[in-house]
């Protein structure tokens, strides 16, 4: 097999609020693989830390402002990196936001707000790049799912529905634009030490593990929680030439969770 076929030279890969955690990771992986990164962030304050955590490991990224749930906005912004950086062969939907609040608590402008960013933003990023992906001849569309894709637990009811949602936009982006040579699959982290899920690894005050930690690792056949760089491989693999005829696939990278009933008390 030609070991080029995992290479992202050449390529221009979008990768949404990615000035850290997951698309952090996952782009600069790209970036190793020989891609031209292009990141956004809500803040610019963010988006220049970005660029400048970037800069530290070595990648010239292009960094913008924009707010992934405003069609104006996310079109002004492939505009302008098709003009200044090129085509956006790659698109990594990876902006994303949690609630956690128990459906019956939780207001319905809270649960709006989840299904914006974490639904509407990647169905509107992806019908910003699909039509210079169709003229250029193909292109990829990796979506961040979530084992929440599969599962639900209490106080994540819009979150789940989203993710779930998105599991199924994927899968539709594939079938409706897979003629075109434009592969769309998912990528469904399990838990991952990232921001996101810091207030559920606190130390308790008594210096314990909190609840939900000891719950995890219980969950987890690999006994441990997600590195970001876990899914760096994964991406890269979902980005490059290797995956041309993988097309409506989330590829699951939880460490086992989704296969596991869970070690015993
Ligand atoms: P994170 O640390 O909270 O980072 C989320 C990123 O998205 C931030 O850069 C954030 O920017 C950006 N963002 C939020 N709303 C945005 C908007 N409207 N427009 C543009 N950017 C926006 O989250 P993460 O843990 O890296 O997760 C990244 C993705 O993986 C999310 O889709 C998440 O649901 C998914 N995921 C995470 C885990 C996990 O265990 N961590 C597991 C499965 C799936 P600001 O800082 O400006 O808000
Ligand atoms: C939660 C967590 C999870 C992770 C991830 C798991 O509160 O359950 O935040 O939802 O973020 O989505 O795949």
């Amino acid at each position: 097999m030609d070991m080029n076929a995992f290479s992202l030279k050449g390529k221009v890969a979008l990768v949404t609020g990615a000035s850290y955690g997951i698309g952090f990771a996952i782009a600069s992986a790209m970036a190793d693989a020989g891609a031209t990164i292009v990141f956004n962030d809500i803040k610019q304050e963010l988006v220049d830390k970005g660029v400048a955590a970037y800069k530290e490991v070595g990648i010239e990224a292009h960094g913008y402002v924009c707010d992934v749930t405003s069609e104006d906005a996310v079109n002004e912004l492939v505009a302008k990196v098709e003009q200044e950086v090129g085509v956006i062969d790659i698109l990594v939907n990876n902006a994303g936001i949690i609630k956690r609040i128990p459906m019956l608590e939780m207001s319905a402008k809270d649960f709006r707000q989840v299904i914006d960013v974490d639904l509407n933003a990647p169905f509107i990023v992806a019908k910003a790049v699909i039509p210079s992906m169709i003229k250029k001849g193909g292109g990829k569309i990796i979506n961040i799912c979530s084992m929440m894709s599969e599962l639900g637990r209490e106080t994540v009811s819009a979150y789940a529905a989203a993710k779930g949602g998105l599991k199924m936009l994927t899968k539709n982006i594939a079938s409706e634009y897979g003629q075109y040579n434009i592969q769309c699959n998912g990528i469904g982290p399990g838990y991952i030490a990232t921001p996101q899920t810091a207030p559920l690894r606190e130390i308790q005050p008594d210096g314990s593990k909190h609840p939900f930690d000891q719950f995890i690792l219980a969950k987890t056949p690999a006994n441990r929680w997600g590195e970001a760089s876990d899914l760096s491989g994964p991406a890269v693999f979902l980005a490059s030439s290797a995956s041309d005829f993988v097309n409506g696939h989330i590829l699951y990278v939880d460490g086992g969770i989704l296969a596991y009933i869970g070690k015993q008390p």
